[in-house]
């Protein structure tokens, strides 16, 4: 049986594995009204994937015999200042996130609970994953100086994401 500290913040990681999907959907709907569909296309990738993190997480409560109880999902931001905003965006979302699976892990440890502390092992390889991603990205962002041909450039390298 799970331990129910454990329990809870699994569950609240699960809304915000799903919130993190919400807020890159947003982020693809953003780009898509602004055509640049290949950065557009990149977010979505990126809120399948966070569905996909949210469902491991749910997979796992139920093998370890605990009840997933979903969270309220807030609002996501709706529009951006500019690609670099919404990519900085992105990244300290990501910081967030990986602040977040530490405290579980903390918390894991401090509870001997050795199952979840496993479990948050793919998730500690994962956000070191998506925080370089994201900030790759950004960087190269933040070196255009406003040219749109490197920005289209860009976003047809950002849309060949799978
Ligand atoms: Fe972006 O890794 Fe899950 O939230």
């Amino acid at each position: 049986m799970i331990n129910e500290k454990v329990l809870k913040a699994l569950n609240e990681q699960v809304g915000k594995e799903i919130f993190s999907s919400y807020l890159y959907l947003s982020m693809a709907s953003y780009f898509d009204s602004i055509d640049l569909l290949g950065f557009g296309k990149w977010m979505k990738v990126q809120a399948r994937e966070e569905l996909g993190h949210a469902m491991k997480i749910y997979e796992f409560i139920y093998e370890r015999g605990g009840r997933v109880e979903l969270p309220a999902i807030e609002k996501p931001q709706s529009n951006w200042e500019s690609p670099l905003k919404a990519f900085e965006a992105a990244y300290n979302h990501e910081r967030f996130i990986t602040e977040s699976i530490n405290k579980i892990y903390s918390l894991a440890k401090e509870e001997n609970d050795y199952a979840t502390q496993e479990f948050l092992n793919w998730f500690v390889k994962e956000q070191v994953e998506e925080e370089a991603q994201t900030e790759l990205i950004l960087k190269k962002l933040q070196k255009l100086q406003d040219s749109p041909t490197a920005l289209y450039m860009l976003d047809k390298e950002a849309g060949s994401r799978e």
